[in-house]
């Protein structure tokens, strides 16, 4: 194909009628129009019209990685707080998200319904996000991780659904909450039975399984709620809360979020 095409510009460069620069661009669009059909094997992937874009991404195998950098356990403020300045600065770098919520290694950003940024290509939601998460998470470590240097790069996966109304909508983000309250409560009263009452861990395991465990036994920390993150706008200006997003009256404190016409 190329012999081809460099025959035409080679004619055309033996011609004294046309330039080089006319020669050049003559062989681009005959390569542009040849090759040009495989933009048709590209999936569209365009998310319905004024539903919500969901992002989600979820740190790669962060069992692995927190063991690696010595996160306390069960929860390590530093990890917690360095996943909300990556949210943070994602939501101040991409346009039209509205709020996004996080917990162990996980965020979700929730893109306006209306929003049109790059034709609303789930690809391009995804990539953005997830790249500029994780590029984050690397430049902003030393501010959290003062004394553990970062060992090797981490990495996120990400996916995008799509939600048809606001209580679909609410119902994920309750949905995560209630997962990060169940998963919180267990390994909370998981480490202490190890830390506190001396169990192996294969013990604890055992115990959680068969047992109700009393808060006589272990006793809970006070900041166990606290373990929850999420960042909302004020204005323009992305904040983090650390509050309750399942029951009515973050909606009713934030009638913004869910306000069509955002
Ligand atoms: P994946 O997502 O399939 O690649 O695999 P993982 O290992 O990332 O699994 P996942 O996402 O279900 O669980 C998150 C892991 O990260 C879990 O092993 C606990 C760990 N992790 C997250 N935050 C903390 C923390 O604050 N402290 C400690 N010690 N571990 C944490
Ligand atoms: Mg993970
Ligand atoms: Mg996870």
């Amino acid at each position: 194909m190329w012999p081809t095409c460099n025959l035409k510009i080679r004619d055309c460069l033996a011609s004294t009628s046309v330039t080089l620069k006319q020669c050049l661009k003559l062989g681009a669009t005959m390569a542009k129009s040849k090759f040009e059909y495989v933009r048709d094997f590209e999936a569209d992937d365009t998310c319905l019209a004024h539903c919500w874009v969901v992002v989600r991404l979820d740190g790669r195998n962060f069992h692995r990685f927190s063991e690696k950098h010595n996160f306390a356990k069960p929860n390590d403020s530093r990890a917690l707080y360095l996943m909300t300045k990556c949210a943070q600065t994602v939501m101040e770098e991409l346009e039209d998200i509205v709020i996004a919520y996080g917990q162990s290694d996980e965020y979700s950003f929730v893109f306006k319904r209306k929003s049109n940024w790059f034709k609303r290509r789930a690809s391009k939601f995804m990539t953005h996000v997830a790249s500029q998460f994780a590029s984050s998470y690397v430049f902003y470590w030393r501010d959290f991780f003062e004394d553990q240097p970062l060992l090797y790069p981490p990495g996120f996966d990400g996916r995008v659904v799509v939600y048809p109304n606001n209580q679909t909508l609410k119902d994920y983000l309750s949905w995560r909450q209630a997962d990060c309250h169940i998963n919180n409560l267990y390994n909370t009263v998981f480490w202490a039975l190890v830390q506190q009452s001396g169990l192996t861990p294969v013990q604890a395991q055992g115990r959680l399984q068969v047992d109700e465990v009393t808060t006589k036994e272990v006793k809970l920390p006070a900041e166990m709620e606290g373990k929850k993150m999420a960042v909302t706008r004020t204005r323009t200006k992305p904040v983090p809360l650390h509050c309750d997003i399942i029951g009515d009256a973050f909606w009713k404190d934030h009638p913004e979020i869910l306000d069509e016409d955002s």
